[in-house]
């Protein structure tokens, strides 16, 4: 069986409670919510300027809450961590510049939310107390952090009544918050999708001039079938900024701006000149996918949902074998998903090393591929069946 996903009002209700037991018996009234995403295809080629396909999730974050006089924020986090409280409060700075700086102490959750503060745009955002809850589960490589960030930023805007910031700008602040209050330095589809994506449709996103367009993915029988492999190997924060290094690298060797100036020619002229073969092989699955998510976003037009499976498939060949990001739990749920009769392709999904993969299937075999993957998988997976959904709303 698929995980239940609870709609987003239940979500803002069960807020709303915690918030009036938390802040004795107040009543929020601002409640908002953000998406994470699950990538289609296009991996590891947005921080290239290249093409990335995601979809926003009916999984998401939730923040209620109000204004308030004086300078204390005070947060409450449904979520329970092993290592860090579940309530924070912190002051903040009267002068604008000292916002920007905002300390980065507290829980690490709560850095998300005072990162954003410290990006947000235009007048300095007042003090309010919240609640966050979530349906994203935390570190799962479905945009956790994304969809918090740009919450805080949707919520933010309904506290200062601010309408001016243009969307993209806002993805652009959110990711901002999380390379320098988390230390990622991820590119933008994560946050770009939660506050763009729609209901009903993928959303091709070119990363050099940050413009998107919306591809329907209504077909009653195609599901994505997303399986979470409940592992997470703590590679991503050291091996993301390695891999981005490596694309830099092998850009500047072929004299390009980006990998997404670069085409199979260039990777032709790596070979003949020798270039170490790490980067040659980065270099490889960046070109490649970079076309293939071009290619996919045509077959998803054309409604050519099989061409669009195999090209997922061999996204996740790329980015086992030349990007080095998969892991042997999200190969293994790859193949046995590949197993059954009715999938059209499945690959891993996010920054790798654990996480989940995502699996283009016919909706009346879905069951199949959860059997199927229950029977043979040695772990503890969970899987959601999604069809793309709202980006940030207020509610
Ligand atoms: C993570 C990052 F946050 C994204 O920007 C993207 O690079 C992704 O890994 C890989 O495609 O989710």
């Amino acid at each position: 069986m698929a995980e239940e996903i609870v709609p987003v009002p239940v979500l803002v209700e069960e807020a709303r409670k915690v918030f009036r037991e938390t802040f004795a018996g107040e009543e929020a009234d601002t409640a908002v919510f953000a998406p994470g995403r699950v990538n289609l295809i296009g991996e590891h080629t947005d921080y290239n300027d290249g093409f990335v396909m995601p979809m926003a999730l009916p999984l998401v974050t939730v923040i209620v809450g109000k204004k308030i006089e004086g300078n204390v924020v005070s947060i409450h986090t449904t979520t329970k961590f092993s290592d860090c409280e579940q309530k924070t409060s912190f002051e903040l700075p009267n002068d604008c510049a000292k916002v920007r700086t905002l300390s980065h102490d507290g829980p690490k959750w709560a850095k998300y939310i005072k990162g954003v503060i410290a990006n947000y745009i235009g007048e300095n955002p007042p003090a309010f107390k919240a609640v966050v809850h979530t349906s994203v589960p935390i570190g799962g490589g479905l945009s956790s952090s994304a969809s918090l960030e740009v919450a805080t930023y949707i919520f933010l805007d309904e506290l200062t009544g601010n309408k001016s910031v243009s969307l993209t700008d806002k993805a652009l602040a959110c990711q901002k918050a999380e390379h320098e209050y988390a230390g990622m330095p991820c590119g933008i589809m994560d946050q770009f999708i939660s506050i763009m994506g729609e209901k009903d449709h993928a959303l091709l996103i070119d990363c050099r001039s940050l413009t998107s367009t919306l591809i329907p993915l209504t077909d009653e029988n195609i599901v994505v079938l997303i399986t979470n492999s409940n592992v997470k190997h703590e590679l991503t924060g050291s091996e993301y900024p390695t891999r981005k290094k490596q694309c830099q690298e092998a850009a500047l060797i072929m004299k390009k701006v980006s990998l997404r100036a670069a085409g199979l020619e260039d990777i032709e002229y790596l070979k003949s000149i020798n270039t170490d073969e790490k980067i040659l092989a980065r270099a490889r699955h960046v070109v490649t996918e970079i076309s293939r998510t071009e290619t996919a976003a045509e077959m998803l037009k054309q409604m050519n949902y099989r061409k669009f499976g195999e090209l997922m498939t061999e996204s996740h060949r790329s980015l086992q074998q030349d990007y080095e990001v998969s892991c042997p739990e999200l190969d293994r749920l790859v193949q046995l998903a590949l197993e059954v009769q009715g999938v059209l392709g499945s690959r891993m999904t996010g920054g790798g090393f654990g996480g989940c993969t995502v699996t283009l299937v016919y909706a009346h075999v879905a069951h199949k591929v959860i059997e199927n993957i229950r029977s043979k998988y040695k772990g503890n997976p969970t899987f959601y069946i999604c069809k793309p959904s709202q980006g940030a709303s207020v509610v």
